[in-house]
């Protein structure tokens, strides 16, 4: 690519189908900030130099600032899907609407939920911590004496281990990324290492493994290695700066950063310090994937490496042929994301996107690049990679490992878990956009 500064219509293919490389980006911007300033030529200049009226809200004092804010009433569209707003036995899920979200930080009101028997109402300073089991000195916590602790801040993701599982189905669902992709989000969780919490109460050199209970009615509880516990757990009391919602698990929760998403235990109550796993409920029936060849997965912890376009992505219609910005989200429970590639031709050629600073570890991580539609059939694709050396596998290597089952969408359910394919977005000529597998 030239050094030179390009004209504002110069178009660098970065590969097939109107990818276009970083550089047009930054033409873009320059184009429009210059039609802004003075002297520029062109139809964006007859734009800016109209007189700008004056609307009603800037003519007299604005309302009160309240307590506590929230989005304008012009963002009512953007809210979960709850697929249980009754509140029915059988548990629920409030799903991220990632099509109407940027950055990588999840807002705490769109924090995709799941609840297997509704969110207790749970009053602080009635709730307790017990450590016990295989330890020198069984220990009791309270808010008030955990919040002595050095507490530490993590910028992480928690994925549910079915998310996109309707992408197990033999058909490509009709569905958005909110009902594909929803159950993930991320956000800033402060609070106390348990590896401190198991250090004081002296844990038996025999010990390998954890089982921490909720306060909830199911009492759900998930057996967790006692080395990932000593690594990276965090008994967590903040999300994005406050304390966390009664749906993350209010007033504190086990956050154990890249493992599947049933094993961070909301109202954690009580940990059990043993040397086997629990085989509960959720671990030797719910998250257990039966394999194609006849075994099954079990305690399989890593959410993989993946990502998805969430725009353009269905309801987000391209209003007419031009310049675009494909945007997404990646992320590894390994670590980092290294790279992601795009693709607008179904994957016959990819460019690298550009990956917003700072890459974190086991976090979202947003990509960009820039695309010219030029109104035929596109099929727009991204693929991660992590730094660990994992790559995202296409729908056909996923499917030969895995495999994917033809009963109908409406009773699909969690078909199966860890689903981390690649996935696709056609853009129809008149800019609709729908999901595919290619
Ligand atoms: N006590 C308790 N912990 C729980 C659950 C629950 O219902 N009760 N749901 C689990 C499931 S299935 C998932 S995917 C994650 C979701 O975390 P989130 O609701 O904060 O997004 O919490 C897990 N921890
Ligand atoms: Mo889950």
């Amino acid at each position: 690519m030239s050094k030179s500064r390009q004209g504002a219509n110069s178009i660098h293919a970065a590969a097939g189908n109107g990818l276009l490389h970083r550089r047009a980006l930054l033409g873009r911007g320059v184009m429009v900030a210059g039609a802004m300033g003075a002297g520029a030529t062109g139809a964006l200049t007859a734009a800016a130099a109209e007189p700008l009226t004056e609307a009603p809200w800037s003519l007299a004092p604005g309302q009160a600032t309240p307590p506590y804010g929230h989005p304008s009433r012009f963002e009512k569209a953007v809210v979960r899907t709850v697929d249980n707003p009754n509140n029915a036995p059988g548990g629920s899920r409030a799903r991220t609407p990632h099509h109407l979200l940027k950055g990588t930080i999840t807002p705490n009101g769109l924090h995709f939920t799941i609840m297997h028997a509704g969110i207790p109402d749970i009053d602080p300073a009635e709730h307790k911590l017990v450590i016990h089991g295989m330890v020198k000195q069984p220990l009791v916590f309270d808010l008030d004496t955990l919040s002595r602790y050095r507490m530490v801040t993590r910028i992480g993701f928690v994925e549910c281990g079915g998310n996109s599982a309707p992408m197990f189905s033999n058909e490509p669902i009709q569905a958005d990324v909110q009902a594909l992709h929803g159950l993930a989000s991320c956000a800033e969780w402060s609070g106390v290492p348990l590896a401190t919490l198991l250090d004081e109460a002296g844990v038996d050199a025999s010990a390998k493994w954890i089982i921490a209970e909720g306060a909830d009615a199911p009492h759900l509880s998930r057996s967790v290695p006692l080395a990932k516990v000593m690594d990276d757990a965090l008994v967590a009391m903040y999300q994005n700066g406050e304390r966390i919602q009664p749906g993350q698990g209010y007033p504190m929760r086990l956050y154990l950063p890249g493992y599947e998403g049933n094993m961070n235990v909301k109202f954690l109550r009580r940990i059990q310090v043993t040397d086997q796993p629990g085989m509960t409920y959720f671990e030797s029936k719910i998250y257990t994937d039966p394999l194609p060849n006849g075994k099954d997965t079990q305690f399989y912890f890593v959410q993989e490496v993946k990502s998805f376009i969430t725009s353009p992505s269905p309801g987000l219609k391209l209003r007419e042929p031009g310049v675009y910005e494909i945007s997404g989200i990646a992320y590894s429970g390994n670590g980092r994301i290294a790279k992601v590639l795009v693709s607008t031709d179904g994957g016959k050629s990819w460019a690298e996107a550009a990956l917003d600073e700072p890459r974190l570890p086991k976090a979202f991580s947003r990509f960009n690049m820039a695309w010219r539609w030029d109104g035929g059939p596109a099929i727009l694709q991204s693929r991660a990679w992590d730094e660990a050396g994992n790559v995202q596998p296409t729908r056909e290597q996923f499917v030969a490992k895995r495999g994917q089952t033809s009963k109908p969408p409406s009773v699909l359910g969690f078909p199966g878990h860890h689903f981390n394919a690649i996935t696709s977005w056609a853009v129809q000529p008149d800019g609709e956009v729908r999901h595919v597998y290619a």
